[in-house]
């Protein structure tokens, strides 16, 4: 018994890496080494979070206004920080993007080195910070195709196919850290007493089908006839159950585990939905599909849309495959 727990404790994240990858190459302990620095970026937050309410300077708005018109919070710019700075004099990655900054951060010291990007959305759910409810982080890890010679990022916006690894860290009442290098979803939980994220599940498959659907009904009046009519649908049939907390990564966590859909669609005033393709949906999706499940901007698979520039938002539909599916059906037939 004390072997096996013991074999447990060892898996760490870095080891796993390096196990998917089957191979010492150097791409392979790069991956690891952006991984266990991810890692660190997700302790650090955590750390932060789970004394928020009893530190001054971190709940509330710092009083400005980001590049998408949303208030700022203090939280958003301590963990989008925390991600540079982590990457700093890493040699790993040269470039990173995220939700909170306009123009992409550059680490000349690791450029060329670090051939990789991180895109990532530091607080994703960021409005559940200051009530002591989950967060998350989201992270994508891409190689620029070609160069980046406006300095716009241009040589990423490229379909989610090339992700060479995406995941999220989920702040709740453990931290739990979920990644796919294309390779299946694994999941780790941090281990405070000994600061690691230990494996907790190996290639976790989503259900074909689950009973959750999660999405604003809120925003009914501004959904297109399709979504309204899968709305009525779920109301009216047995088996469903609405569950939907304000933080992407908690709901999708839920549904990764238990099956069903999440649904972000455009509405009136967000053509385009409000979720943003590079560090949310697209990470997303490729853990999804790793999993046995589906994602779709209602028009084409998630992974197939190629973004017009950094901040690009989809409609997103995700989860099971059959409730992705009847989500498209409802789409089609408004066609
Ligand atoms: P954020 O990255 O600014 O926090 O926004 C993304 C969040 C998601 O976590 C969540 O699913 C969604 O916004 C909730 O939006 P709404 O309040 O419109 O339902
Ligand atoms: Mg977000």
């Amino acid at each position: 018994k004390t072997e096996l727990s013991l074999d447990r404790d060892c898996t760490t994240l870095s080891r796993h890496v390096l196990q998917q990858l089957q191979s010492f190459s150097p791409d392979a302990q790069d991956l690891s080494a952006i991984m266990t620095r991810i890692a660190l970026a997700g302790k650090l937050i955590s750390r932060r979070l789970s004394r928020a309410g009893l530190m001054a300077d971190v709940l509330g708005f710092t009083g400005e206004t980001n590049v998408q018109g949303e208030e700022v919070k203090k939280m958003d710019v301590f963990a989008n920080d925390v991600f540079i700075a982590v990457f700093k004099q890493s040699g790993l990655v040269c470039r990173l993007a995220s939700e909170e900054m306009d123009d992409p951060y550059y680490i000349p010291e690791n450029c060329p080195i670090g051939r990789y990007t991180l895109l990532y959305d530091p607080i994703d759910g960021s409005s559940n910070v200051d009530i002591n409810l989950n967060v998350g982080s989201i992270f994508s890890i891409r190689q620029g195709i070609g160069e980046d010679l406006n300095g716009d990022a241009s040589d990423l916006l490229q379909d989610g196919h090339q992700q060479l690894a995406a995941g999220y860290i989920l702040y709740g009442p453990s931290t739990v850290l979920v990644y796919s290098l294309g390779h299946g979803v694994h999941s780790f939980i941090l281990d405070p007493s000994l600061g690691e994220f230990i494996l907790a599940q190996e290639n976790i498959k989503i259900p074909d089908h689950g009973p959750v659907y999660s999405t604003n009904e809120g925003n009914f009046w501004q959904w297109d006839e399709a979504i309204r009519d899968y709305t009525r649908y779920v109301h009216r049939h047995e088996g469903y159950t609405a569950r939907y907390s304000g933080a992407l990564v908690g709901d999708m966590h839920r549904i990764l585990l238990q099956g069903g859909v999440f649904l972000y669609p455009g509405t009136v005033k967000k053509p385009e939905g409000k979720l943003r393709l590079l560090y949310e949906t697209a990470p997303l999706a490729f853990l999804i599909e790793q999993a046995g499940g589906r994602a779709s901007n209602g028009e084409q698979s998630l992974l197939d849309v190629v973004p017009t520039h950094l901040h690009t938002r989809t409609p997103l539909i995700i989860g099971s495959k059959e409730d992705v599916k009847l989500v498209e059906s409802f789409i089609e037939d408004h066609r």
